[in-house]
């Protein structure tokens, strides 16, 4: 297939671009850091979203390779930004199944000098659908490492309560499904309420993905919530862009 040799080509030649959206503090509108978020700009068809390669990387393998890129490219951005800011890297199951995930993120930090409290890694509840002792096994090696865990896309699962009880998650992402049209739903009003409910009294983290207009971050600001992330604030960018954003923020 065309796409896939493409594909391959573009992870071998290093030339997948990341991007990052910005993860805001909603109390005080401070930029807590960025998520990592792939581009594809194919020498012909010109830019290709996620969902038209991530699918595809994740059939053939390539999501492996694709994965380390990624990490190694964020990691290196990072180590250049102020102070604590954290970056937010998406991890494959296919990435648990290589068996290597843990030197891999080892090694992505020691080369760039992250410190690894900088580093969050989200996993959605397929990881943990594996239900295999490698998967529990290096989740909790790279904790110990210092590096926090956040479940991403959060409720659109089959069970994601209890995947809480069955690894101690530092951040839950609210999916934006829950999230758009907050300001004015209130059956999603009472869902998310509940989640922020939730994460506060276990500790953990709660951030609203899909945050799009003024009224959404009202609620979440009224109820709690720790961080936002969305169209409202800003959409992926270069790194160029987010780095400039943080000295803007200072
Ligand atoms: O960036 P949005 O722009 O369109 O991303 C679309 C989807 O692709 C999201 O579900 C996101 O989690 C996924 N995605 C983006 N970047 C990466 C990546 O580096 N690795 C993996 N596994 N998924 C990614
Ligand atoms: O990893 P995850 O599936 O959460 O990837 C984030 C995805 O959400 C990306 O595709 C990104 O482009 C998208 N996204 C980010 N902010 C918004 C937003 O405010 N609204 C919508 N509809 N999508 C968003
Ligand atoms: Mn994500
Ligand atoms: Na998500």
């Amino acid at each position: 297939r065309r796409m896939e040799l493409d594909l391959r080509a573009a992870i071998n030649a290093g030339t997948l671009e990341v991007h990052y959206q910005p993860l805001i503090e909603i109390g005080s509108g401070d930029v807590a850091g960025f998520e990592a978020l792939v581009r594809w700009n194919h020498p012909e068809r010109g830019n290709i979203p996620p969902i038209d390669f991530i699918p595809l990387a994740e059939e053939t393998g390539l999501v492996v390779p694709l994965g380390v890129h990624v990490l190694t490219r964020a990691c290196r951005d990072a180590a250049a930004w102020p102070g604590d800011t954290k970056v937010a890297v998406n991890l494959s199951t296919l990435q648990f199944r290589s068996g290597n995930l843990f030197e891999v993120v080892s090694d992505a930090l020691n080369e760039t000098g992250l410190e690894p409290k900088r580093l969050e890694l989200e996993i959605t509840e397929s990881v943990l659908l594996e239900k295999s002792e490698n998967v529990l096994a290096t989740l909790h090696a790279l904790r110990a490492l210092g590096v926090r865990i956040s479940m991403d896309d959060f409720g659109t699962g089959y069970s994601s309560l209890s995947y809480l009880r069955s690894f101690p998650f530092d951040k839950i992402k609210i999916d934006r499904s829950f999230v758009q049209g907050l300001g004015t739903n209130s059956d999603s009003q009472a869902i998310v309420r509940a989640i922020i409910t939730l994460g506060r009294s276990l500790g953990i983290t709660i951030t609203a993905e899909g945050v799009e207009t003024a009224a959404d971050l009202e609620y979440l600001r009224s109820e709690g919530c720790h961080q936002g992330q969305g169209w409202l604030f800003a959409k992926a960018q270069p790194n160029e862009a987010a780095s400039e954003l943080l000295r803007e923020n200072r």
